[in-house]
């Protein structure tokens, strides 16, 4: 279902005007209102009258250290008294990012995730679990908005409590689960240890999202849940969710909202811009923002952009599933990798279970890393229980030496770790632990 066929499908031509126009707007809104953008346009010589598509490189980034340097409010375009909400990204480096929303705003938001549910294979009248923080995050209540807008029926779980979630989900049958990938690897398992089957629940679609994910945790939760895994992108600074989701119909890129959030792709160290199909940095700017406009934001995470229509029939260009961000790619030994591509090629280690953790130890002048990985279940019941020195396990971590090897080139410490040792993950999933 296209929940806004005049947008979602309209000419590209049409969409680059209204693109023009509500660049022009966003400008200088930003100007007039931003002492931040005010400077940094004229530092960058930018008259309103310049601003147009052909020439975005010449409008100044945004970055996240801008945002931390003015907390909280120092960004907004507009009067406390006008923002309707304010939301924060977690801060895992000292304070969090604040961001907010004006009532238009929050109405563009709930719009943007209708249309991202509606893609994902939701309809009016069904059911779906949220199981999202609610709260500062913006993926509880992002959610939550654009599924009431929709006219579905919200069971606002929010995060954790796996318990609660399968009690919930065996009982009122949804037919959709909002969460992130890693969140419902944990439910599904814990619901099969319980003797249950999540295939069983009749989930019709998972939403998930928010965390770096592959194809091939795609084909775990596929085969877990037995339904369609969908991809949804977004961040606090931009909206939330709702940037950018998978159709049902192709799943062959994520249809970005673009009458709402401008996309470029930039060479993450020069901030070049990058031609079509090209991979780099996403860079995004808001188009119909009222309380935090952002210019040219750098959002670290790589991606590239195919602006060919989607057999689904939407005319949005799609992006690429992401590949990690830019300060999480690791340098070891000479070989650059993202964690994403070490879970692709793990998971092609037929008798690992679906977890894994990354330990990277900068201590020494280079740095070394180590992969935590579990057997399946399945073979830990053969062995009669997990025994570190079975001969078994040496030929497992052989297996996967031989696999990161293969595939990446890569040759760090294997340790196959006891069945659960590996922490579970009811938000985001912290894959990397660094040791400084
Ligand atoms: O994670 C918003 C969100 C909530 C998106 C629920 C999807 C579902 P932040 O907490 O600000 O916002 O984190 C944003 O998370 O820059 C990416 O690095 C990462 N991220 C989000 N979605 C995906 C995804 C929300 N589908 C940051 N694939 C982003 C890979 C993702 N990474």
């Amino acid at each position: 279902m296209i929940w806004n066929r005049d947008v979602e499908t309209a000419p590209r031509g049409a969409l680059r005007e209204l693109q023009t126009g509500r660049l022009r707007a966003t400008v200088a809104w930003a100007r007039a209102r931003v002492p931040f953008y005010h400077d940094a346009l004229a530092a960058a010589g930018v008259k309103d009258a310049d601003v147009d598509l052909d020439r975005l490189a010449e409008l100044p980034f945004t970055l996240k250290e801008h945002l931390r340097e003015h907390y909280p409010f120092g960004l907004f375009a507009v009067p406390r008294e006008e923002v309707a909400r304010i939301h924060a990204s977690s801060g895992t480096k000292g304070k969090p990012t604040v961001v907010g929303y004006t009532r238009n705003d929050l109405r563009v938001w709930r719009e943007v995730m209708a249309r991202a549910l509606a893609a994902a294979g939701a309809e009016p009248g069904q059911l779906v679990q949220i199981a999202y923080g609610y709260g500062l995050f913006t993926g509880g209540l992002g959610f939550h908005d654009g599924a009431e807008h929709m006219g579905l029926t919200v069971v606002p779980v929010s995060s954790g409590n796996t318990l609660r979630q399968i009690l919930l989900l065996r009982d009122f049958r949804p037919q959709g689960l909002a969460c992130t990938p890693s969140f419902a690897l944990h439910i599904g398992e814990s619901l099969r240890e319980q003797g249950g089957d999540p295939r069983a629940i009749g989930l019709r679609y998972g939403l998930f999202g928010a965390e770096p994910w592959t194809e091939a945790m795609r084909a775990q939760l596929e085969a877990l849940w037995g339904c369609p895994a969908v991809d949804f992108y977004g961040l606090s600074e931009v909206i939330g969710p709702g940037v950018a989701t998978e159709c049902a119909e192709a799943r062959d890129g994520l249809h970005l909202n673009e009458d709402h959030f401008l996309p470029e792709i930039v060479d993450p160290v020069s901030g070049a811009p990058q031609p079509p199909g090209r991979e780099g940095e996403l860079v995004l700017t808001s188009l119909t923002k009222e309380a935090l406009p952002v210019i040219r934001y750098r959002t670290g995470d790589v991606t590239s952009l195919e602006p060919e229509p989607c057999r689904c029939g939407r005319t949005t260009v799609r992006m690429a599933r992401i590949k990690g961000r830019t300060d999480d790619m690791l340098i070891i030994k000479g070989v650059n990798v993202y964690p994403s591509q070490l879970e692709a090629a793990l998971l092609t280690v037929e008798d690992l279970a679906p977890h894994y953790q990354l330990l990277v130890d900068r201590r020494a002048a280079f740095p070394t890393l180590a992969v935590h990985v579990e057997p399946a279940e399945r073979l830990v019941r053969e062995w009669g229980g997990f025994e570190g020195t079975r001969p078994e396990i040496a030929a497992l971590s052989a297996r996967v030496a031989d696999c990161l090897r293969g595939h990446l080139g890569l040759n760090p410490e294997i340790a196959i770790v006891a069945p659960k040792t590996i922490p579970r993950s009811e938000g985001k999933a912290v894959r990397v632990v660094e040791r400084r």
